[in-house]
């Protein structure tokens, strides 16, 4: 597959400092497809160096000029979408319609509202006998993962862009290709030279180099909880903004009076995207004791589709797990269990292909709250069934996990389904199925995370506020 031999730094592509190398595997035949340049902290500085350079010209330009440029990179990424799919699909395993619909099409609607934003955000407001500027933080250090390649960064590009930012972009190792494409569509979109800048290389190397470097502004980083602390610790050392959009837990709490094969049905979709890949995904199922029978007979029955296999293949719904280290991950979970007691109703964890990081659709039934695979991010096609008892016990049950990110009510009526979301600890809730709002807050309460991205409020991560009273 197609690679550039370099990092794209004010405006072009320029060759890497240092010799090191970083190949990238198709999880679906671990065949190496590429291979793209390991940054450096040399590279990491010439690339934070173009960003500041390019900072005030970029601040000043008036935001109506800005939100033209994110619609125009918006029509270079839509102009590419089968490209994009393509290369997602290859680099991270996901089927091919997923790939176009959901890895390509989120980022067209997120980079679409941030245009929309850019140009009718208010910079500026009158708070009594003060005017209140929001102006952009400064450089940017984005840290993005592999779950949602082109996702992750638009998420973190647009409204850094819309707010005046510029920005150095570390991409996850096994993903550098989705970037690179990026990166072309940023420059095909006339984007001025500096304002975005890109480095791939690993995490310790580059990714820390970018996370500690004193002309970093704001650091955004999304991943694990443990690089995610590391990363908060260094900012935080050194008086530096940051975003932090870490794992998740998600409850999908399906109350009696809902319509139960539907909510099911969802719950299930729901985990098995992506192959479990999704740091929102709602991995425990909550179910009231009277009806948890025939709510895992429903399940079983709707996880049957979900046979792992080659994401290229049309008509495949569960792809491979990114990387080796993932499928070994979340197959000692699921070991763990079963030692632990719960009930497999579905899958397992034995390997279903010879080669490619594949894992079998797995539904677990019986699972206590206190279990480790009902408390722990597995980032696999893992769905644990819990029981409760009343209402109360589904809240605790809900809200008993370090996280706190998404989670979704299914309830006979909206407004108890709403009554039931107030009082989860969570960032974001879905009653009753809600469809995707690229305008929408997303982050986490607890240990889920720092700040939101997306929409207004992701758009005031970027800014900060300066008074004059007059
Ligand atoms: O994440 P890492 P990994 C969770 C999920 C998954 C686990 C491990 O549970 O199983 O994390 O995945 C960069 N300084 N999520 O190991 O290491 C790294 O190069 C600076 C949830 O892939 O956190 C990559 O660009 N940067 C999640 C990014 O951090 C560092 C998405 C994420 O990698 C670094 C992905 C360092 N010291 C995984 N070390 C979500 N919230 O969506 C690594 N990185």
């Amino acid at each position: 597959m197609k690679a550039h031999d370099g990092m794209y730094i004010a405006g072009e592509w320029r060759p890497a400092a240092g010799r090191d190398r970083i190949e990238v595997v198709n999880p679906a035949d671990e065949q190496v497809i590429a291979d793209v340049p390991a940054g450096t902290a040399e590279d990491v500085d010439a690339a934070v160096r173009a960003a500041r350079a390019a900072f005030p010209g970029w601040a000043a330009t008036p935001p109506a000029e800005r939100a033209a440029l994110i619609g125009a990179l918006r029509d270079a990424i839509a102009a590419r979408k089968t490209e994009f799919a393509e290369v997602i699909t290859a680099e991270l395993g996901s089927p091919t319609g997923f790939s176009e619909r959901v890895h390509v099409g989120a980022p067209l609607a997120v980079s679409a509202s941030f245009a929309e934003l850019a140009a009718s955000y208010a910079f500026e407001e009158r708070i009594g006998n003060s005017t209140v500027l929001l102006e952009p933080v400064g450089v940017v250090g984005a840290i993005t993962p592999w779950n949602y390649p082109l996702h992750q960064i638009v998420a973190k590009v647009a409204p850094a862009l819309a707010a005046g930012c510029t920005l150095v972009l570390k991409p996850a190792e096994d993903t550098p290709l989705t970037a690179q494409l990026f990166a072309e569509a940023v420059h095909e979109a006339g984007i001025p030279a500096g304002v975005f800048n890109l480095v791939t290389g690993t995490g310790p190397v580059a990714g820390q180099a970018l996370a500690a470097h004193e002309g970093v502004d704001l650091v955004s980083f999304t991943g694990s909880t443990a690089v995610g602390r590391l990363i908060g610790a260094t900012a935080g050392a050194a008086v530096k903004r940051v975003a932090l959009e870490l794992g998740g837990k998600s409850a999908n709490v399906i109350l009696p009076g809902a319509d139960l094969a539907k909510a099911v049905a969802a719950g299930v979709g729901h985990v098995m995207n992506n192959s479990g890949q999704s740091c929102n995904a709602l991995t425990r199922m909550l179910v009231h004791r009277d009806q948890y029978e025939e709510a895992v007979s429903l399940a079983a029955a709707a996880v049957a589709p979900y046979t792992a296999g080659d994401p290229r293949e049309p008509g495949t719904r569960l792809g491979p797990v990114v990387n080796a280290r993932q499928r070994d991950r979340v197959r000692a979970y699921i070991a763990k269990g079963i030692e632990e007691g719960a009930r497999l109703v579905a899958g397992g964890p034995d390997a279903p292909h010879p080669r490619g990081y594949y894992i079998a659709p797995t539904v677990f039934a019986d699972v206590t709250p206190d279990m480790v695979i009902a408390q722990e991010e597995i980032f696999g096609p893992v769905l644990s069934i819990i029981a409760y008892g009343d209402e109360d016990e589904a809240l605790r049950i809900a809200n008993g996990t370090v996280y706190g990110l998404g989670g979704a009510v299914w309830a006979a009526d909206e407004e108890t389904a709403v009554a039931f979301a107030r009082r989860m600890d969570t960032g974001q809730v879905d009653i009753n199925g809600g469809r995707f709002n690229p305008l929408a807050p997303f982050g986490g309460y607890k240990q889920s995370g720092v700040g939101r991205e997306l929409g207004p409020h992701g758009l005031a991560e970027y800014l900060q506020t300066k008074s004059l009273q007059f």
